[in-house]
């Protein structure tokens, strides 16, 4: 964790239920791992309406608030807590922009996906969000430690 000048940081990423379905789980986490962010947490999870409301509550005053909130919770999602140097951001950045349309090719959704509406991947925004979704979707048990496996598991 301390190496000077970094800034370490957790993220909340979602695959949403069209990307599961679409069988893109194991690209998007490759996709990470990659990139050299660890994974500390994951599980699959069929969300609620209550929860889907809850995890966009930001947005409950948009037109597409209830489009949303149906769609997040039309199956199950793939839930995970990414470890790292500027995680938030660079996360983000992996992710492309809302709308698919304007996203880089060599991103997730620039690569993966053509509409907003089905953009397949949610990403933390900021540090706020990020500890809100984190301690929505996982309990403090459930976020592992991955600096007290490494040593025993490297060579
Ligand atoms: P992002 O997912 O890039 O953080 P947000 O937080 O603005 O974007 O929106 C959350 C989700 O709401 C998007 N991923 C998308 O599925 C949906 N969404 C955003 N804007 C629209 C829109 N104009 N019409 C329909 N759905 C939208």
């Amino acid at each position: 964790h301390g190496v000077p000048g970094t800034k370490y940081e957790r993220t909340f990423i979602a695959v949403k239920p069209d990307g599961v379905q679409r069988g893109l789980v194991g690209n998007i986490i490759a996709r990470f791992e990659a990139k050299g962010y660890k994974l500390v947490a994951l599980k699959m999870v069929w969300p609620t309406k209550e929860m889907a409301s809850k995890h966009y509550a930001d947005l409950s005053s948009k037109p597409f608030f209830n489009g949303l909130t149906d769609f997040f919770s039309s199956g199950p999602i793939v839930a995970m807590v990414w470890e790292g140097d500027n995680a938030i951001l660079g996360g983000r950045k992996m992710l492309g922009t809302t709308n698919p349309r304007d996203s880089e090719p060599g991103s997730i959704r620039g690569d993966l996906c053509v509409i907003t509406g089905r953009n397949i991947i949610h990403g933390s925004d900021g540090p706020d969000s990020a500890e809100h979704e984190i301690n929505m979707w996982f309990k403090p048990s459930e976020v592992n430690d991955h600096a007290l496996a490494e040593a025993a598991w490297v060579y």
